[in-house]
This record gives structure tokens, C-alpha cells and sequence, in this order.
């Protein structure tokens, strides 16, 4: 499928997708969001897809928030369905089984800032800058914002962060345990690459199921988490990859996993 907004590049089983409307500072608008469902849904199709990056393009940007040009003219059906998809494609992120790692080259501002908590961690150049400007918009993060950011770093941060709008910057970010490295801009797309090919040297389905547990067991009691990763654990001793990994430390040499 053809992308209008996105730019997207595989190598050697990583891919990278970058956010392209650096005008108007990334920002989302239904077009995107409908090219980001589509695309991120067919791409974890793809086996030959072990990790995706998320980026912006330009120096500026990773997403400056939902658009608020579109927002500001839609009628209460269209913001309905704008609500449904966006909601749709963050849970999607949490649902693929390849990985997903957010490359934060610049601002990331509401609906930006919910793209990047969606994703299975994140990076962030120095220059980025994070908040959820809503509550002087009047309104409140609606792509998941609330929930993912207060079970990331706990309520009483959260709560500060939201209700003023404040806009931080990436070394407050990584203090606070929302964004795992940072780095010179420059290094921010070879630094997601690097962790990008350890993962794919890893077994995929050690790394899927991993994902699966981790995501999954944080809407769960502890008990039911920890019954939840012994069937996923049970279940890898099913597969050739388990059998490879173990035989090759065993005979010691690098695995060579299948996917399988
Ligand atoms: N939407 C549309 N255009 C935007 C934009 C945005 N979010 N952010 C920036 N732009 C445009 C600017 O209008 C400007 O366009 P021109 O004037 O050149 O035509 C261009 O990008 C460059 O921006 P600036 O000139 O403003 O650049 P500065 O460096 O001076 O400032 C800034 C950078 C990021 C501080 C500033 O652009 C800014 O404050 N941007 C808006 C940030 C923001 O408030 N974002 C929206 C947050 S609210 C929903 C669920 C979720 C959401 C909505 C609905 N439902 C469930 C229905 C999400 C809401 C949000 O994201």
C-alpha cells in the first residue's frame, strides 16, 4: 500500500517508520492516523519484520500533537470516529507481536506523546521535548494518555504533568523513567538500530512472548500475571526455537532461530 504521510524502510528485518508531515510539525491529523493503522497492522504481518522503529521527520518533531487545525472543524461524528481510530491503532501497538520502539527526535505533545507511550519503550535525542498541552486546549489526552503515562511512572507525576501542561525536557523525561536513553540527536536513529539488532538476534517467539506477558500481565492481578507467563513459558518448550537456543549454548555456538 501506497503512504501518503509515512515513509517507511525495512533492513535487515528492522523497519523504520517515520511520521512525514514536517510543515505543520508532524502533527496528526485522520489521514495519518488511518496510514499508521493500516501500516503498522500490515507490517507485523510481515515475518520479515522483526522491529519497528517510530520516528518524525525533520529536526523539530516526532508528532506536536493531534492536528489541531482538523480538530478544530470536525463535526461530534467525525471526532467519534477520529477517537475510535486513535484508540484503535494504540492498542494495536500494544497487541502486534513484533516490538515497537519510539525514536523521539523532537517534540512529542499529546496525541504525540500517546503514540510514544504506546510503543514498547523509548528513546529520545536530547533535543525532545515531552507534555500534554490538552487541559489549555480543554480537553484531556484521549489516546490512552491518562492510562498508559500514570501506570508508566505512577499518578502523582502523571497528575502533575496533565494538569498543567507543562512541557518538559528529555533529561526530566528520562529522570522520570519515560524515556530509557537519550542520546546527541544525531545518534538517535543508529542507537534505536543498535538495540533493534540485538532483539533480532534473539528468538522471535521468545521476544513475542515476552512482549505478550509483560503487556497483558500489567492489566491483570499478580497471580493471574504470573499463571499467564507460565502458559506462554510452557508453550515455548513446543517450539524449534527453544530447542535451538538451549542446544546451542549447550554445544556452544550461536543460536540460529527460526521464528518457529
Ligand atoms: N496541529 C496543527 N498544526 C501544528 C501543530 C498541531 N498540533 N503543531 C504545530 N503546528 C504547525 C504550526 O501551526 C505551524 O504552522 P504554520 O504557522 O507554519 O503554517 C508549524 O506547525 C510550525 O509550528 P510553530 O511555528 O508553532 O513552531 P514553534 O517552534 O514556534 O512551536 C510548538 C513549536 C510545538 C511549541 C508549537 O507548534 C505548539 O504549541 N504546537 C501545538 C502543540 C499542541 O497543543 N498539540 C496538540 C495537543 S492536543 C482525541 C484524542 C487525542 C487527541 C485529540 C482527540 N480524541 C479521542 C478525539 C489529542 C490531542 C492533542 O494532541
Amino acid at each position: 500500500m501506497e503512504y501518503k504521510n509515512l515513509l517507511i524502510e525495512t533492513s535487515n528485518g528492522i523497519t523504520t517508520l517515520m511520521i512525514n508531515r514536517p510543515q505543520v510539525l508532524n502533527a496528526l491529523n485522520s489521514d495519518v492516523v488511518r496510514e499508521l493503522e493500516c501500516a503498522l497492522y500490515e507490517l507485523d504481518l510481515d515475518a520479515a519484520v522483526r522491529v519497528i522503529i517510530v520516528t518524525g521527520a525533520g529536526e523539530k518533531a516526532f508528532v506536536a500533537g493531534a492536528d489541531i487545525k482538523e480538530m478544530s472543524e470536525i463535526s461530534a461524528y467525525e471526532a467519534h470516529d477520529f477517537a475510535r481510530r486513535g484508540q484503535r491503532l494504540m492498542l494495536l501497538i500494544n497487541k502486534m507481536t513484533t516490538p515497537v520502539i519510539a525514536a523521539v527526535n523532537g517534540y512529542a505533545l499529546g496525541g504525540g506523546l500517546e503514540l510514544a507511550l504506546a510503543c514498547d519503550f523509548i528513546y529520545a535525542s536530547e533535543k525532545a521535548k515531552f507534555g500534554f498541552p490538552e487541559v489549555g486546549l480543554g480537553i484531556i489526552p484521549g489516546f490512552g494518555g491518562t492510562q498508559n503515562l500514570a501506570r508508566l511512572i505512577g499518578p502523582n507525576r502523571a497528575n502533575e504533568l496533565i494538569f498543567t501542561g507543562r512541557i518538559i525536557n528529555a533529561a526530566q523525561a528520562h529522570a522520570w523513567g519515560i524515556v530509557n536513553e537519550i542520546c546527541a540527536p544525531g545518534d538517535l536513529l543508529p542507537m534505536a538500530v543498535s538495540t533493534a539488532r540485538e532483539i533480532v538476534g534473539k528468538g522471535a517467539l521468545g521476544v513475542t512472548y515476552a512482549k505478550d506477558a509483560i503487556t497483558n500481565g500489567l492489566n491483570m492481578t499478580k497471580e493471574d500475571g504470573f499463571r499467564y507467563e507460565a502458559s506462554l513459558f510452557g508453550v515455548l518448550f513446543a517450539t524449534s526455537d527453544q530447542r535451538e537456543g538451549m542446544g546451542a549454548f549447550l554445544e556452544k555456538r550461536t543460536a540460529e532461530f527460526k521464528g518457529k
